[in-house]
C-alpha cells in the first residue's frame, strides 16, 4: 500500500542508478532534508555571500561561490586553493551546519563510502546562462575519498565525461533533490555545467544551487 502511494508520487521516491565506476546517482535523495536545509543555506549565504570568482587565467566565473567549513575552495589570479579564510571578510567560513553534515554522510554511506567527514562545502549559485566549463577537481588531497554533490532548484545539464579532456561528455539532467557521490575511478572524470536553462522553481526560484562536499585534506 505503501509502495501504490509512492509510486503515485515519482517525484519523491529517492532512486539509485549507477551513472560510472564509482559514481551514484541517488535522485530525490535530499529531499529529506530541505525544511532544514534550505534555511541552513540561507544563514551561510547571510555571513558569506555569493560571489564571482577569478580564475587564474582572468576570466570571471559566472557561477557565483561561497563556501562552510572550516575551509573553502578559492580562485585567484594566483591559483586555485582550499582556504580557512574568506577573503572577502578576511573571517572563517560560517560552519558547517549539522544538516549538510548528515545529508553527505547519509549519502556517502548509501553509495557504500562510510565514515564520509567532509571539511569542506563549495556552494555553488547558477542563474539562467551560468555554466561550468570541462574541468578536473584535483585540488584535494585525498583522491580515495568520493566527493557529494547536491542540486537544488532549476533543473541543469550536468556533463560527465571521462579520464581524459576529449572523452566525449555523457549528458545527465539533475534536479532539485539530486545527490551525486563520485567516488572511486570516477573521482578524477572530466565534468561541467551545460548553461543554465532559464525557468521558475517553486522553492528556489530562478537559480540553481549546487552543493559539493569534499575532504580536501
Ligand atoms: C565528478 N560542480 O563544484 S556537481 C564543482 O553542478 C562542480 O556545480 C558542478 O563541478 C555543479 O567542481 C557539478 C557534480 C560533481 C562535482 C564534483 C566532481 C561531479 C564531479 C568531482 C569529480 C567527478
Ligand atoms: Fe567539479
Amino acid at each position: 500500500m505503501t509502495a501504490d502511494l509512492f509510486e503515485a508520487i515519482p517525484d519523491v521516491r529517492p532512486s539509485r542508478e549507477a551513472m560510472a565506476e564509482g559514481a551514484v546517482l541517488l535522485r530525490g535523495f535530499a529531499r529529506a532534508f530541505e525544511a532544514e536545509l534550505l534555511p541552513a543555506l540561507r544563514e551561510i549565504v547571510k555571513q558569506a555571500p555569493f560571489r564571482h570568482l577569478i580564475t587564474p587565467g582572468g576570466h570571471r566565473m559566472s557561477v557565483a561561490m561561497t563556501n562552510c567549513g572550516s575551509v573553502g575552495w578559492v580562485s585567484d589570479s594566483t591559483g586555485y586553493r582550499y582556504d580557512a579564510i574568506d577573503p572577502e571578510s578576511s573571517q572563517p567560513w560560517p560552519a558547517m551546519p549539522t544538516v549538510l553534515r548528515r545529508l553527505a554522510a547519509d549519502a556517502a554511506s548509501d553509495a557504500g563510502f562510510n565514515g564520509f567527514e567532509p571539511e569542506a562545502c563549495l556552494i555553488n549559485r547558477y542563474v539562467p546562462g551560468a555554466k561550468l566549463s570541462l574541468h578536473q577537481d584535483k585540488d584535494e588531497l585525498d583522491f580515495a575519498a568520493p566527493i557529494v554533490s547536491v542540486s537544488l532548484g532549476l533543473p541543469a545539464i550536468f556533463l560527465f565525461g571521462g579520464l581524459k579532456r576529449a572523452d566525449k561528455p555523457h549528458r545527465y539532467r539533475l534536479e532539485h533533490g539530486d545527490v551525486v557521490v563520485w567516488g572511486g575511478p570516477s573521482r578524477l572524470f572530466f565534468h561541467g555545467v551545460a548553461p543554465l536553462a532559464d525557468g521558475e522553481h517553486a522553492l528556489m526560484g530562478r537559480q540553481r544551487i549546487n552543493l559539493t562536499f569534499r575532504k580536501a585534506r
